[in-house]
């Protein structure tokens, strides 16, 4: 599953914006490891379920009326303080937990009512853009430093003959979440001097950057846009990061509100209805979340996961099915899978990422929508509904 980190020094609304986004009353008992960790939850990413094109609804629990939710996994990680990769704070444990992730959403306190710390302020007493670098300068420095330190086996190996000095990266990095083709990608950019016994702290610390800049990109989550300087969030926007304004609590409220009966909200939808019973106090507070929405056509919770997958990580989702008439299971259920994959990934990734077998068994495709095969070349688009014959299904 696509694994997205929420970071930010503490009290920015990482915790906050977990509790909301991971609300969602999913089948805990299909992810085993929610109930190993209590930060390591659920949420979903939003697209158009293909059914909307046609005339039934599919009645899929992750389909609200042709709103698809695609589950990814998001991690709540302690707060990072400048100094983390010193082992300042909690930064070990926090660093650590990055391995896992495709992505970060980086909380900002967009508001300035925190200083660098986390440490309460007034409202617009520290500056946001202050904050902005220091997550991705933590990891790049705890990546270098985890470079520095294995260095010698890189030189060690380099005494070989059969010395591959990507291989011997690779080799490093992975437990970072790197591969082969991302250093390859990475060096393919870079000077450097071949010999590893050259290599200065200097170029360690710019293939640290690059490497961690193409595994771990960042999303600016600028929250309690509620109470921001609006310059604070025009600034943010000037960062070199996308940004997206939030409002985690205002989501948090309405998710509760949803679940509770009151209103009418989906994760994502610019606009929520009054369905239920209010008190005064509860209305007032629903209408302030309002006016953020507007504002922002949100409260961007959602939009920031979605920026994540589908804007920096450039995912498309595609729907396997085995009746491309009825686009069903072996069961009858309708359109019971989403898969995230990379843009430009073809019908025979799919079938990888269903099952190994099926990958290996891969015979052709048929793309539901059309009623027609196609070729093992063809490049799946966001929404495709395929059906694949492999000799394994
Ligand atoms: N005004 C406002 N406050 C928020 C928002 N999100 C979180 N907070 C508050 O910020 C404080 C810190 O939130 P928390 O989620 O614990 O921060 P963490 O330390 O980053 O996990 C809490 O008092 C939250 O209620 C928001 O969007 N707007
Ligand atoms: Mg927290």
């Amino acid at each position: 599953m696509i694994s997205i980190a929420l970071a930010g020094k503490p009290n920015a609304g990482k915790s906050t914006l977990y509790t909301a986004a991971t609300m969602a009353d999913v089948d805990v008992g299909n992810y085993p490891f929610t109930t190993i960790d209590p930060n390591r939850g659920v949420t979903h990413v939003r697209t158009d379920c293909p059914c909307v094109d046609r005339e039934e609804r599919c009645g899929d629990e992750d389909c609200h009326d042709g709103t698809r939710y695609v589950p990814v996994e998001l991690l709540d990680v302690a707060g990072l303080v400048p100094g983390a990769h010193e082992g300042k704070g909690l930064g070990n444990q926090f660093l650590d937990a990055l391995t896992d992730a495709d992505v970060i959403l980086q909380v900002v306190d967009a508001a300035g009512a925190t200083n660098a710390e986390g440490e309460p302020v007034e409202v617009g007493e520290y500056d946001p853009v202050e904050e902005v670098d220091f997550v991705e300068a933590e990891m790049d420095a705890w990546l270098a430093g985890i470079l520095d330190r294995n260095w010698e086996s890189v030189e060690r190996k380099s005494r070989s003959p059969d010395f591959d000095i990507e291989e011997a990266l690779t080799d490093l990095l992975t437990g970072f979440g790197a591969t082969e083709h991302d250093v390859t990608i990475v060096l393919r950019g870079l000077e450097y001097p071949d010999d590893p016994i050259q290599w200065s702290d200097e170029d360690r610390e710019v293939l640290a950057a690059e490497i961690r800049a193409r595994t771990k990109p960042i999303v600016l989550v600028a929250n309690k846009a509620d109470i921001a300087p609006p310059e604070n969030v025009e600034r943010l926007r000037e960062t070199d990061k996308p940004v997206i304004p939030a409002t985690a609590d205002g989501e948090l409220a309405l998710r509760r509100a949803a679940e509770a009966g009151a209103i009418e909200y989906d994760p994502g939808d610019g606009d929520f209805e009054v369905v239920g019973d209010l008190s005064d106090q509860q209305e007032q507070g629903l209408e302030r979340i309002r006016e953020v929405m507007e504002e922002f056509g949100g409260t961007g919770v959602q939009a920031a996961l979605n920026e994540a997958v589908y804007g920096l990580l450039d995912l498309i989702t595609a729907f396997p099915v085995q009746n491309e008439t009825h686009w069903t299971d072996a069961k009858g259920n309708v359109l019971p899978d989403a898969f995230l994959l990379p843009s430009g990934s073809g019908p025979r990734d799919l079938a990888y990422a269903v099952h190994t077998d099926i990958g290996d068994g891969y015979l052709h495709a048929v793309d539901a929508r059309a009623d027609r095969r196609i070729g093992e070349d063809t490049e799946l688009e966001e929404g495709d509904v395929i059906k694949i014959v492999s000799t394994a299904s």
